[in-house]
């Protein structure tokens, strides 16, 4: 199952909306005889990748981290040929939350030995963006900080290069990569002017402050999300978008990215729309450079609110502690939607 996560991690950011899937089948003495993986969007499934490399009969257990479809979709039910193949045992990390599969009492009623739940926490967290939107129909939503060990994102008058090493810095491609866009706000790309190179970029720029030779336009699809107009102009898609409490409405924002088939944002950008996400936050990715400013007036990764009791801040489990030394990568989830 290890394996068929691993097989499955080589197409990140290639599969969406569909999940990340691996497959591994093995012989009577349980030697690997093929392995298989989903490679993008509309390929094969995981299970038919693996499959085609065999002949019926020589295999004897597949593994899959995710219950075999069932269904009629771009390709036939892989179950129809995991039993055309003659696969004995199947062993599955978790069920498949679309409602369209079936796929476990299919294998059963066809009389093969089915195991379900073999790692299934890991395989649920690599397919954490599939289950939210097929669950719950909605965007799943990250953010990424790079902070001082005292907890500060900028100087007082914005300054921010670098706070993390060129490694850590580094890491960032991998994780926006995973993604189907980013997000930024015209604070950030007034303060920084970033690249931020991704083939989808969302910016909240409610009044068109942004000059549109700001190197963030320079590549990709973009879409703004203003208050001023609506339209289409070469890879820029204006966003009328209403305003609450002199902001933006990220409400609207996020549903208007599922409406757009964007099923994961990572959010990078400064204090206020930091802030104002976290309620939305699936996932955090936070760097940590062992660096103090001392300066209590230096920009915090999330501001929005003035609290005067510990016992109102927001709780987190952290989920992962990585080195990209010098700097350090924690990953942690809200707990009240992860519990
Ligand atoms: C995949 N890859 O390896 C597996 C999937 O749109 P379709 O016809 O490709 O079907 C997609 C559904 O099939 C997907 O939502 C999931 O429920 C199931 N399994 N999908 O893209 C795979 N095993
Ligand atoms: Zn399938």
């Amino acid at each position: 199952m290890q394996k068929c996560i691993e097989l499955a991690k080589q197409a990140e950011g290639k599969t969406s909306p569909n999940p990340l899937v691996g497959c591994v089948i093995t012989d009577e003495f349980d030697q690997i005889i093929a392995t298989g993986y989903h490679k993008k969007y509309g390929d094969n499934h995981a299970e038919r990748d693996a499959l085609l490399k065999i002949n019926t009969g020589d295999g004897d257990t597949l593994y899959v981290n995710l219950e075999p479809c069932s269904h009629y979709g771009k390709t036939p039910p892989c179950t129809d040929l995991i039993i055309e193949k003659g696969i004995k045992h199947v062993v599955i990390g978790m069920c498949d939350p679309n409602p369209l599969v079936n796929g476990i009492a299919q294998l059963r009623k066809a009389g093969i030995d089915v195991t379900v739940g073999v790692l299934e926490d890991e395989c649920k967290k690599l397919n954490e963006v599939f289950i939210k939107n097929v669950t719950e129909q909605k965007t799943f939503i990250a953010i990424k900080t790079a902070a001082t060990l005292d907890g500060k994102i900028a100087t007082s008058n914005g300054s921010s290069k670098w706070i993390t090493s060129p490694k850590a810095r580094q890491h960032v491609y991998e994780i926006r990569n995973r993604y189907d866009a980013i997000m930024t706000s015209s604070n950030t790309i007034v303060a920084d002017n970033p690249q931020m190179f991704h083939s989808r970029k969302i910016i909240l720029d409610r009044k068109l402050k942004t000059s549109l030779n700001s190197d963030i336009y320079k590549q990709g699809e973009i879409f703004i999300f203003n208050e001023l107009k609506d339209g289409v102009n070469n890879n820029l898609n204006f966003v009328k978008t209403p305003v609450k409490d002199g902001k933006i409405s990220l409400e609207f924002v996020f549903n208007k990215l599922y409406e757009l088939g964007i099923m994961s944002v990572l959010i990078e950008c400064g204090s206020k729309l930091n802030g104002k996400a976290l309620k939305y936050a699936d996932k955090i990715y936070h760097f940590i450079a062992p660096k103090i400013t001392g300066d209590n007036s230096a920009k915090s990764c999330f501001d929005y609110r003035k609290i005067n009791k510990i016992s109102e801040c927001v709780n987190f489990k952290i989920e992962n502690v990585e080195f990209y030394t010098p700097d350090i990568l924690l990953i942690y989830y809200p707990i009240d939607k992860t519990s």
